[in-house]
């Protein structure tokens, strides 16, 4: 069978709609209508804002652009555009209650139902269609909001109000903390797509980059190791640290990944509304670029760029082509990445053998995000679409790329090509990192 069948469709489209709407549900029906109305952090819009704003995406996207209806509620817009108010500010905000919300998202679902099973209509960009592309974008906006206040939930006090089994343990020789290298040997590969039906702008078009021969961490920086840094007094060395991550780890008196907190001699963090030991295999999260960047050169090492860890990613030296996903064409599973929420954290490093890569990186996909040296920029030829401010607007050296998906992200928002940005300062995503450095040998 061929896994083309698969990719995109309005089928794929359908599942992954109603997905996104189940867990956009879970994240919000827990929760009382002062809790969804607070603010429960400075860098975080309410969930009640998030919940209204991914209708509002898909009323405009679906049923406006797409559809060429007039929508539910255009009047809405300007409550819910994410650029005319700043997270900070959208306390302020005339915004719907929760349950006003939830009737607003279900009666914009129930037509973009029958707008996706419908032909397009006269007179709509056509290539909103082209593999289904438009709805796969809504599915994909719905779950990265999902992610986006699950992230909120982390940042919330109070009791925990979300629960999942822990994922699968690694064999017992994975267990251990060093899982050293792997080699990646000099050459051209092909970074981006210009076929996947459901890629964002910023991952196209394909295009052949040279990589020089690198080592990268077979498996992301663990907890283990990352505590090895701050008791070498890591946070207070500025050798190890870029100058402006230095001016801002004092600035903002960092000591520790956020939620850590140092008891005696032990290690404790916060979890989903549980206190719990830090556990030592499982892979650093909830740290910044800056301090990823100054473990690395403690570590006499460097992050990777964004074009290495692709190439670790989607490189098959068989084959000269560019995977899908580290383990090949055929999308993720549960034997093979720790995607999707369903489980509360990352797996522990040497976990998903089966999601390896041919250089034999594992974890590439899924349990956290990893920061790349690499600015989020546009790749040559780069065309914005269907709206600049998904990508072209944050391009530039202020954002820093991540990369793989973390255990909070779906599937349909994640694969060897996704590209995912953010301020070097910010912690409260589920990001952690591995590192690199330049071969020296023969290749
Ligand atoms: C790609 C995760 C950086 O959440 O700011 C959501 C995705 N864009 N709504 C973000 C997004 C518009 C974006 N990130
Ligand atoms: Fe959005």
């Amino acid at each position: 069978t061929t896994t083309h069948a698969v990719r995109g469709g309005r089928e794929q489209a359908l599942a992954a709609l109603e997905r996104a709407r189940r867990r956009t549900e879970a994240l919000t029906d827990c929760l009382d209508e002062t809790e969804l109305t607070a603010q429960h952090s400075k860098l975080m819009s309410p969930l009640a804002w998030d919940l209204a704003h991914v209708g509002n995406q898909e009323d405009l996207w679906l049923l406006r652009e797409a559809g060429g209806t007039s929508g539910v509620r255009p009047d809405l817009d300007a409550v819910y555009d994410a650029f005319r108010t700043p997270r900070a500010d959208r306390p302020g905000l005339p915004m719907l209650s929760p349950d006003e919300a939830r009737a607003y998202i279900a009666e914009v679902r129930a037509r973009a139902l029958d707008v996706l099973a419908s032909p397009p209509a006269d007179g709509v960009d056509g290539a909103l269609f082209e593999g289904d592309f438009v709805f796969g974008m809504v599915a994909q906006h719905e779950q990265q909001h999902d992610e986006t206040m699950l992230a909120t939930h982390q940042l919330r006090r109070g009791p925990a109000v979300l629960d999942a089994p822990d994922p699968p343990a690694p064999t017992s020789r994975a267990r251990d903390e060093r899982h050293g290298e792997v080699h990646v040997p000099a050459g051209p590969f092909t970074m981006g797509t210009s076929t996947e039906p459901w890629a964002l702008d910023n991952e196209r078009p394909a295009h052949t980059v040279d990589v020089a021969a690198f080592d990268l961490d077979a498996v992301p920086v663990t907890n283990g190791a990352y505590q090895r840094f701050i008791e070498d007094g890591g946070y207070r060395d500025a050798r190890w640290w870029h100058p402006e991550g230095w001016a801002y780890v004092q600035k903002a008196e960092l000591s520790a990944p956020l939620f850590w907190r140092r008891d005696g001699e032990m290690w404790l963090r916060r979890r989903f509304g549980y206190t719990e030991r830090v556990p030592p295999g499982e892979p650093v999260m909830h740290v910044c670029w800056y301090e990823a960047d100054a473990y690395a050169r403690w570590a006499g090492r460097r992050l990777p760029t964004e074009a290495e860890w692709e190439k670790a990613a989607r490189h098959d030296p068989e084959t000269g082509e560019s995977r899908r996903y580290p383990w090949g064409d055929q999308g993720p599973d549960e034997g093979r990445a720790n995607l999707g929420q369903r489980h509360l954290r990352p797996a522990p490093a040497g976990a998903y053998a089966a999601g390896a890569a041919p250089c034999g990186a594992r974890q590439l996909i899924g349990d956290v995000w990893e920061w790349t040296s690499s600015d989020f920029t546009g790749y040559p030829g780069f065309k914005a679409f269907p709206y600049r401010e998904y990508s072209e607007v944050f391009f530039g050296s202020e954002h820093k790329v991540l990369r793989g998906g973390s255990f909070g992200t779906d599937e349909v928002a994640c694969r060897g090509t996704f590209r995912n940005w953010d301020l070097p300062v910010r912690r409260q995503i589920f990001a952690g990192f591995r590192t690199a450095r330049s071969s020296t040998g023969a290749d």
